[in-house]
């Protein structure tokens, strides 16, 4: 029985059951029974394993298929009608052409299977921000991520009512055949097409496919942003907090910024950091004229490797129950769950990811892919914000971009304005992870991190991004940040993960303007004595104790690795044609001028 009379939603569940011929059709309707059932269910077809109970309550395994493992961008499409809206930095598809071929895949992919219908809303139901989705789905593990990503059920359904307005996505394992996986978007139909994958990414249609692609282009129409953000807030002594939102790409330290403990010093000042969300944020111009950002998920889709209690204790607090662990360590002995960096004891007697026994002691393989995740809900993060499911979201002090760049960004520089700011996001690049099949560790530029998640193009992008500066009262300061610089032996300098408030005091310092800073080339860099060092204690290569010296090094600007930036940045704007804003290319200009004076 459909969960709902809306004469749209039914009409378009009976058009797709048409098309994918399921057995029958299952309403999710958010009860826990319901549910309890769907685990009992998938146990009891391999599609889970069912982890000790006692240890990780709630907690369930599962391995994916190996080819199919991270996000494919190279059978990612944009399907707009006019080829232009897709951009250079996007795969495009005819919209009809797209659908016929997607329709012959899916053509009767279901039949023995059953379609899950999932309503799902991003954003808390009720806030003005929320937006709903239907799923269809013929696998469990994808309604199982679903209901813990996102706030799944009848209360979704009652939200929208008869209105039209909801993301129709279709999901199928179909023969999870890799030459056929296509992941296809329809901006102008707000549909989402996903075949012949199980991997996050490609399949939890609520998060990259429409909080991202779908709601990019919505939030470009509407004046608004969705961002790959996460966002957190910091907590000083006398009680205030104060909110930033930061982009980096997959992989790159968005969770672990968001759950960051503070170095003790600060811990027993009172500082503390709040997580709002760890992925996505979706940010509208309040009425003080200030930018309000809302985190559209209702769970953590995280990396496990090197998550431990060292770099993200709250991390691991968050999955220790109701917790779906993807391509990791199977412990035989206990079953339990490891992957590498967890701790210093691998287990000897276990499965890797790809099911193969495995010997942690032993084996020079890995044993967990690197991309290997956990879904975890948010409610289990010991640091969650009071504020992380406020309606109206939080209001924005800062918004920082970063990557991973082995040598040409410093630590941390602040942008002179918002346009500047725009333009400091434009050029970001950062080296390729294991979140997308691919090469890893080649450099590119990343815009905003959202170069495999902006569902239009990206010219058009950067020039929203600068028309909602000017309708911004107060906008918040832009800030870059880099953790990753390298030695000349190849290992980071920068201690990272708890130690990155150091940095972060600098920004909200700088956004209350009660520090200076150096003006460079690039912009705003600090002083190197305004990054609080006290208490730091940390050893480079086991040799290097980090320094002031230490820090001057990863603050300096090289103007001729910035030179070739440049060079390449041109190169990469000019992809763009007359989408390129004139501002962009102004203030490229402008920095290559001032590199070289
Ligand atoms: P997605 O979920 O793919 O969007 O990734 P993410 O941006 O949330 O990245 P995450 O926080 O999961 O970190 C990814 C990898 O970067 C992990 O292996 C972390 O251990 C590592 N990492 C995170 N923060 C730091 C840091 O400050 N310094 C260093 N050196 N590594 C870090
Ligand atoms: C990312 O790759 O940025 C992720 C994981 O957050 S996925 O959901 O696969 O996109
Ligand atoms: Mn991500």
């Amino acid at each position: 029985m459909a969960l709902t009379d809306n004469k749209k939603v039914t009409a378009w569940v009976d058009e797709m059951a048409a098309l994918t011929k399921p057995d029958s059709i299952v309403w999710i309707d958010g009860s826990e029974s319901q549910l309890e059932a769907l685990r009992a269910e998938a146990v009891s077809t391999g599609e889970l394993l069912k982890l000790n109970q006692e240890k990780l309550p709630g907690c369930y395994y599962r391995r994916s298929t190996v080819n199919d493992v991270a996000r494919v961008e190279n059978r990612t499409f944009i399907c707009s009608k006019d080829k232009v809206n897709a951009g250079p930095t996007n795969n495009w598809m005819e919209p009809s052409e797209a659908y016929k071929l997607a329709s012959g895949i899916f053509a009767g992919s279901m039949g023995g299977r059953v379609m899950y219908a999932v309503p799902f809303s991003m954003g808390a139901v009720g806030s003005p921000f929320a937006k709903v989705g239907i799923e269809l789905t013929d696998s469990i593990y994808v309604v199982l991520n679903m209901a813990i990503m996102t706030r799944t059920g009848k209360a979704v359904l009652d939200m929208l009512g008869d209105s039209d307005d909801f993301v129709r996505g279709l999901h199928g394992k179909c023969e999870l055949d890799e030459e056929k996986r296509y992941i296809m978007h329809f901006p102008e139909d707000n549909a989402i097409w996903s075949m012949n994958s199980c991997y996050g990414g490609n399949v939890l249609l609520g998060k990259k496919c429409f909080a991202l692609r779908i709601a990019s282009y919505q939030g470009w129409r509407e004046d608004w942003f969705a961002e790959h953000m996460l966002i957190l807030g910091v907590e000083s002594p006398d009680g205030e907090v104060k909110y930033v939102a930061a982009a980096f790409p997959s992989a790159c330290g968005k969770t672990n910024l968001a759950m960051l403990i503070p170095p003790e010093l600060y811990q027993k000042k009172g500082y503390k950091v709040w997580t709002v969300g760890d992925d996505i944020a979706w940010i509208r111009i309040g009425e003080d004229g200030r930018l309000w950002a809302v985190n559209p998920e209702a769970g953590f889709f995280g990396v496990a490797p090197g998550t431990s209690a060292k770099s993200n204790p709250n991390a691991l607090e968050s999955v220790r129950k109701n917790t779906i662990f993807t391509n990791v360590v199977l412990n035989l002995d206990d079953n339990t769950v490891w992957w590498e960096g967890l701790d210093k004891n691998p287990p000897k007697n276990a499965l890797d990811w790809k099911g193969n026994p495995w010997n942690g002691a032993e084996s020079e393989e890995k044993g967990a892919h690197p991309n290997s995740r956990f879904t975890a809900p948010a409610v289990n993060c010991p640091c969650i914000s009071k504020q992380w499911e406020a309606p109206e979201g939080v209001p924005l002090s800062a918004i920082i971009f970063g990557g991973r760049r082995a040598k040409t960004a410093p630590l941390v520089y602040q942008a002179s304005d918002w346009d500047n700011g725009v333009f400091v996001g434009s050029i970001m690049a950062s080296e390729t992870t294991a979140a997308a099949t691919g090469a890893t560790g080649v450099v590119r530029r990343d815009p905003m991190a959202m170069l495999p998640f902006c569902g239009y193009n990206m010219g058009d992008y950067w020039q929203h991004w600068l028309d909602m500066g000017k309708k911004i009262k107060n906008p918040p300061k832009i800030f870059n940040v880099n953790w990753f610089r390298l030695s000349d032996s190849g290992k980071f300098i920068w201690p990272g993960f708890g130690d990155n408030f150091r940095v972060l005091e600098w920004i909200l310092r700088r956004c209350e303007d009660k520090v200076t800073a150096d003006e460079t080339a690039i912009g705003y860099v600090p002083k190197a004595d305004d990054i609080n060092l006290e208490g730091l204690d940390y050893t480079i290569e086991g040799t290097r104790k980090f320094t002031r010296d230490t820090l001057g090094e990863i603050l300096t600007v090289e103007k001729d690795y910035w030179l070739e930036d440049v060079k390449n940045i041109k190169e990469f704007y000019g992809k763009f044609g007359d989408k390129l804003p004139e501002k962009l290319a102004e203030q490229l200009s402008a920095l290559e001028s001032r590199l070289k004076a």
